[in-house]
């Protein structure tokens, strides 16, 4: 079963677009960016909410980053595997990721010759929605659970992801 967290944070009443950013510097390609896209569809698809790309970084709601190793938020990285990123509850906005890892941003990532390739959608997917006020689920299928195999692919919402942010927003 879904939860939330403690005190059950979520983003205002009447929110309706959250804008997002990219941390400047990190030079992402199109590719990376329009998987985060991808991302926040799932989500809005199923929601009230909707999300754009802010037109400053220090204007958006949520800031995406890739970082390595220890990056001055307490929750240092730790190389390829382990941790792969994290996101902050609401209305915080951080979501990082590890650079160290080997990321799978199109193509399939079950056929990958690395067997430490991690795939960028279904991390981005989970971590938007700690973004939005989730915490983990107790349901394997949902993409809040605590845990993913390595070189798999999990993207769709399930019915429990669904009612969990149902309840939010
Ligand atoms: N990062 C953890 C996670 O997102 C960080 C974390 C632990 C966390 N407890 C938390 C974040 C509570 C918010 C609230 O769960 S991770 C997965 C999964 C990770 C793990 O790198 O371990 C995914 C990132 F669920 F598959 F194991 C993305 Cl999808
Ligand atoms: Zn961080
Ligand atoms: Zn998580």
């Amino acid at each position: 079963h879904y939860t939330y967290f403690e005190g059950t944070p979520r983003w205002p009443d009447g929110t309706q677009t959250l804008t997002y950013a990219f941390l400047p510097g990190n030079g992402l390609t199109d590719d990376v960016k329009n998987v985060f896209a991808t991302a926040f569809d799932r989500w809005s698809e199923v929601t009230t909410l909707s999300f754009s790309e802010a037109e400053s970084y220090n204007s958006a709601d949520i800031t995406i980053g890739f970082y390595t190793g220890d990056h001055g938020d307490g929750e240092p990285f730790d190389g390829v595997l382990g941790t792969l990123a994290h996101a902050f509850s609401p209305t915080n906005g951080r979501f990082h990721l590890d650079g160290d890892e080997d990321w799978v941003v199109s193509g399939d990532v079950t056929q990958s010759s690395l067997s430490t390739a991690v795939d960028l959608e279904s991390v981005a997917v989970h971590e938007i929605g700690h973004l939005l006020g989730l915490g983990h689920s107790s349901v394997e299928e949902a993409i809040m659970y605590p845990t993913i195999a390595a070189r798999t692919r999990k993207v769709n919402l399930a019915e429990d992801d669904i009612e969990g942010i149902q309840n939010l927003y």
